[in-house]
């Protein structure tokens, strides 16, 4: 009986620690494959995440930025800087046409996307990437003003619309406007008081807007990106700010309205594409395929009330939602809305007097 005790303690207890061990070793649970995304804020829901990472057992890390030229910045340093970078990203129509020249993204595999004969021919073949080689249009939308229709009573008569000569003249609303912090965003609407289109302006067209900027700054509370938590507490009278996250707001409080100034907005349309140094591009064109399918472009309109390229989304779509003017404008409307689209030569002095407006 001591000669066995002796057996186990010696031979066996040794063996099967050695044992488990190995088997440790072996059971090394490998690292969960990763999507790394870089998006425009609460574009993408936590239910759709969830199942994401369920369906390709994965992990999905998202970061947020909350304009073109910070998408762009994060982009080219991280390319410089070499290594694996984002899977994912959502630049709008210009940048794509910028990112492609600075050699930023890598081709979309059209074969393994299955939502394309879903999409609606309007989106099939746009300027900035005519045969959709480097992005997929995804969102699109406006950028009009929001208005706290309970703090305009009395300083605007808003029977007659809205414009932009208005948010930036009218003594009443002076230090009550704020504007997106985003400096193209921002020379459009002092573009279009001047009666110019952004593709028209010329060089001298963009050094009056910003004199007039300047000019008007004493109308202007704040430049932000903050523009959903602006309009919510109350902070501005009127809000230049981009049109679903205007009515995500007005979901809440009815106060708020969206309108689209007399002289015009900008027409956007947001893109899903994958940069040069990504790591997980199986992934990447997966989780377009999740947002972009039929149902999951839908439920993305019916939480972001921002529209689809996707047109069978639309006949999925709430009527409520198909018919308010303030998602799909009217064609009277829609023919006032006007893209950015790239200056390329203009950039330079854009920067610099948008820097000279901000340090005032
Ligand atoms: C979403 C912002 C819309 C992006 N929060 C404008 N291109």
């Amino acid at each position: 009986m001591a000669t066995l005790a002796k057996i186990f303690r010696k031979v066996l207890i040794p063996a099967l620690a050695a044992l488990s061990l190995s088997a440790c070793k072996k059971e090394k649970v490998p690292e969960a494959a990763e999507l790394r995304i870089f998006s425009w804020s609460d574009y993408i829901q936590e239910g759709v995440v969830k199942a994401f990472e369920a369906e390709h057992k994965c992990k999905v890390i998202i970061d947020y930025f909350s304009s073109n030229e910070e998408l762009l910045a994060k982009v080219r340093a991280t390319v410089q800087a070499g290594g694996r970078g984002y899977d994912l990203i959502v630049p709008s129509d210009y940048m794509v046409g910028n990112m492609v020249k600075l050699g930023l993204l890598q081709a979309v595999d059209k074969a393994q996307l299955k939502f394309l004969p879903d999409f609606d021919p309007a989106f099939l073949k746009p300027e900035y990437d005519p045969s959709l080689t480097y992005a997929v249009p995804f969102a699109w939308g406006s950028t009009g003003v929001a208005v706290n229709t309970k703090l305009a009573a009395g300083l605007i008569d808003l029977s007659k619309g809205i414009s932009w000569k208005d948010f930036f003249e009218n003594p009443k609303l002076q230090g009550k406007v704020t504007l997106l912090d985003d400096s193209k965003e921002s020379l459009h609407a002092a573009l279009m008081v001047q009666g110019k289109t952004w593709t028209q302006a010329s060089d001298a067209d963009i050094q009056n807007a910003f004199a007039y900027l300047k000019a008007h700054k004493k109308q202007i509370k704040l430049f932000t990106a903050e523009t959903r938590s602006t309009i919510e507490a109350g902070d501005c009278v009127v809000c230049q700010a981009f049109s679903g996250d205007v009515l995500q707001v007005r979901a809440e409080k009815p106060e708020i309205q969206y309108m689209i100034p007399k002289e015009g907005a900008t027409l956007w349309t947001d893109n899903l594409a994958i940069p040069k140094n990504a790591g997980n591009v199986a992934l990447a064109h997966a989780f377009m395929n999740k947002m972009l399918s039929a149902e999951g472009a839908n439920s993305f309109t019916a939480t972001t009330f921002y529209p689809t390229a996707n047109k069978k989304a639309r006949a999925l779509e709430d009527k409520a939602l198909t018919a308010n003017t303030a998602i799909y404008p009217d064609p009277k409307t829609f023919a006032k809305l006007g893209y950015i689209t790239e200056k390329v030569a203009l950039l330079p002095q854009i920067d610099r007097l948008w820097t000279e407006l901000k340090s005032q």
